[in-house]
């Protein structure tokens, strides 16, 4: 039986026929289970009544503990394969060197700080962790989808989450870190300010999972055949590329979808859209890790892609969506500790206390130390050794022999394991017991420039955004004062610019401009724009790729996208259709939004109308023509509202022949000059001056065209530094 069919038949035997006759848990069968056994019709109920017994004491304890940290998950199921055998120079894990093995996988994505229920788009780091199912048994490669992490020592981890948490006195706020605690510890954390970079740009508000990079974070080892170590960095880089939500988004989001990325997980792999990333690498040895200014075994630092490239060696789909929430998503137990021969960890001092960590989590959260028995976690490969019993054992073990060594029933007393097992890498050890950071950690700011100076001048407006909001939630003046001090090291128009935002004076505060509430001011980007050259006069590293998701790295590409189709009765159908076709065709969906549900104009129907949703849940809007139609759009608030918000939120506009004229209604309309009817796309006009914003105005004339471009528009995302966002109230 091949490895991936193994797997299905273990899931399928896991589940029930719901459509079978009812029965009990013990199998008998079940008449009726919705009255209680009474004596006489009104009462009162019979203790013998076993089936309202059973009934309510399983629904009594559903319940079982939610993750302490990660507990707002989403998760599917896929494939892992590499794309040959080239790793084998590094490596015996089969999983990264067999290019014939289609290895099954369980990936959950989540939130960090909120609870099972909180929404998807806060701001928060994202949790990536992929089981894979390998010949040789488990690997998770528990990961984030930022690579590094606040703290060097696992020792500060409860710290950092009872600061990051609600605070524990009125459990306020719920999945946010905008709250007098956790800054207070972060601004007495000088090494967590690389970290807080990442998490205060967009790389916290992804706009979808699929979307996201994943990383490792740690160094971990990989080893070949010849016991020779290297040091590796695991990333995950998805197919469409990276890209974030804008932060007005992410807080209406919040409101409008609290599943939102949960959904469009769920709903591209229904669709036939499979998220894919490529799993990266970053390989070096002892030797150049010397050379680098920052230590590898420091869970704050990257290893800079201009040092190591990233190289590429495998593909991850995510193709099937899980049977049952509980059983699998909710159950999945994630361990750091689940390496396979070939690899290995380091002696990262936050690893390190990870591997105990999330062994024991296990216990309290599943109950029994079988949760490794659970379908979803049993491996694939063959378990056999001598541990025994314990609460929920399912596995039935036959014979006398529990222990080793052993001679009686066949067994030899000379078996000692696997040759090919599982051997920790031989790392010479020395030195003196003690509790010390060591001095190589010491630096804290280096990274946190490295990744401010490789942004661009919108992704530095938009932290300084973010950073202003946070620490303006703040009620102590101090924490914020400490903030400011960190930010200060680390740039000083930074510095001015959130310290103008929280009334204080700091940094460069000639540089710092009035801040506003919109994301995307001109004059708040402009004065981030001044580059930094890429290596110091001392030759150190001040930038590097990789680290910036708006430098025109990411792939163009409109996969997975949703478009809003604004219509109306009258609404010009064929217009909608030549759409929907170009979008299915790249992998995008149109969805009809109307003044009611169901059919409009021709064969359209609405899917969503102007109550149920707003442009958020979209990432470009469309408007057809057909007076009638549209005429209609133009008297519906919404209509209008739909097109200034996602204007404001740099999304791409498309509007067709008569549908020009909601635009022309709009605040957008208003400002830029733009008229229901003049001709489009003259120089120097309202219209052309639009479309180099991501706002395509097209008379009518070449449907086909126009919906080509359009699409090519949605591949570029979004257009970030719209001139007139910060002046529309939407
Ligand atoms: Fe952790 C869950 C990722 C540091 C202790 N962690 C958890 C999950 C992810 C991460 C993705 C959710 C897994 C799932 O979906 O079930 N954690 C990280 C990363 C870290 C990190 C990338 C730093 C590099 N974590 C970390 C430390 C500790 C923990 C330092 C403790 C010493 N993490 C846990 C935990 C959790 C967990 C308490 C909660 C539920 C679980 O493990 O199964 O053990």
């Amino acid at each position: 039986m091949s490895h991936e069919n193994a797997k299905q038949q273990d899931l399928a035997r896991a589940t029930t026929d719901e459509r079978a006759p009812m029965s009990t848990n013990q199998g008998q069968p079940v008449g009726d289970d919705q009255n209680s056994l009474k004596a006489g019709g009104r009462g009162p109920t019979l203790l013998e009544d076993f089936l309202l017994r059973e009934k309510l004491q399983h629904f009594d304890h559903e319940r079982i503990p939610e993750r302490v940290v990660h507990a707002r998950g989403a998760a599917a199921h896929g494939f892992f394969e590499v794309y040959d055998d080239s790793l084998s120079e590094f490596t015996t894990a089969q999983v990264l060197t067999d290019p014939s093995l289609k290895t099954p996988v369980f990936v959950r994505f989540s939130t960090v700080a909120g609870s099972r229920g909180s929404a998807d788009t806060a701001r928060d780091v994202r949790g990536f962790a992929v089981k894979m199912y390998t010949p040789q048994g488990n690997w998770d490669l528990v990961g984030n989808n930022i690579p590094v992490f606040f703290i060097q020592d696992a020792i500060k981890f409860p710290d950092l989450i009872h600061a990051a948490k609600a605070e524990p006195h009125n459990e306020i706020p719920q999945a946010a870190t905008a709250h007098d605690t956790f800054w207070d510890f972060i601004s007495l954390t000088p090494e967590a300010m690389h970290m807080i970079m990442w998490v205060m740009s967009d790389r916290a508000i992804p706009r979808s999972y699929a979307l996201m990079d994943g990383f490792g974070v740690h160094t971990f080892r990989l080893v070949n055949a010849e016991g020779v170590a290297h040091f590796v960095k695991y990333h995950w880089k998805p197919k469409h590329g990276a890209h974030s939500l804008v932060w007005d988004e992410a807080l209406k989001l919040a409101g409008a979808d609290p599943d939102f990325h949960r959904k469009d997980l769920w709903e591209s792999i229904e669709a036939g859209n499979c998220p894919e990333w490529e799993l990266a690498v970053q390989i070096f040895d002892e030797a150049t890790a010397a050379q680098f200014d920052f230590d590898i075994l420091d869970a704050t630092k990257i290893v800079p892609e201009d040092l190591v490239p990233l190289r590429r060696v495998g593909r991850m789909v995510l193709d099937r969506n899980p049977d049952n929430f509980f059983a699998e998503t909710e159950q999945v137990a994630f361990m750091t500790t689940n390496i396979v021969p070939g690899m290995d960890f380091t002696e990262d001092p936050l690893l390190q206390g990870r591997n105990f960590s999330y062994l024991d989590t296990q216990l309290s959260r599943l109950g029994s130390p079988n949760f490794s028995e659970l379908p979803i976690n049993r491996p694939l490969a063959c378990v056999a050794n001598h541990q025994r019993d314990a609460h929920m054992r399912h596995t039935i073990n036959k014979g006398r022999v529990a222990y080793a060594p052993a001679s009686l029933d066949g067994h030899d007393p000379a078996a000692t394991g696997a040759a090919d097992g599982f051997h920790s890498h031989a790392v010479a050890l020395e030195g003196r017991k003690l509790r010390e950071r060591s001095p190589s950690f010491a630096d804290h700011y280096g990274q946190a420039k490295l990744f401010w100076n490789s942004q661009t001048a919108v992704e530095r407006a938009h932290i300084a955004k973010a950073l202003s909001f946070e620490l303006s939630k703040v009620a102590t003046r101090e924490v914020r004062v400490r903030m400011l001090d960190h930010l200060q090291q680390i740039n000083p128009v930074l510095a001015a610019q959130v310290g103008r935002a929280l009334g204080e004076t700091a940094g460069d505060s000639a540089a710092a401009v009035p801040p506003s509430a919109a994301s995307d001011k001109a004059d708040e980007i402009a004065i981030f724009a001044s580059a930094v050259s890429p290596t110091s006069a001392s030759g150190r590293l001040q930038s590097t790729r990789g680290l910036s998701l708006l430098d025109g790295s990411q792939p163009a590409s409109a996969a997975g996208r949703k478009v809003a189709v604004l219509a109306a009765p009258g609404s010009d159908a064929s217009q909608i259709l030549s759409l929907r076709s170009a979008l299915s065709c790249a992998g995008a969906q149109a969805m009809v939004v109307g003044p009611h549900l169901g059919p409009l104009t021709g064969e359209i129907a609405a899917m969503a109308t102007f109550a149920n949703s707003s442009s958020v849940l979209f990432d470009a809007v469309f408007v057809p023509g057909g007076a009638p139609g549209v005429q209609q759009l133009t008297e519906i608030g919404e209509a209008r509202r739909f097109l200034d918000e996602a204007y404001r939120h740099g999304k791409p506009i498309g509007v067709l022949a008569e549908g020009r004229a909601l635009l022309a209604a709009t605040q957008l309309g208003t400002l830029s000059g733009l008229t229901a009817t003049a001709a489009s796309g003259s120089s120097g006009s309202p219209a052309a001056t639009l479309e180099a914003q991501g706002v395509l105005i097209a008379d009518g004339s070449d449907v086909a065209t126009a919906v080509d471009r359009f699409v090519a528009t949605l591949a570029r995302h979004r257009f970030p530094d719209r001139p007139l966002a910060a002046q529309i109230a939407a």
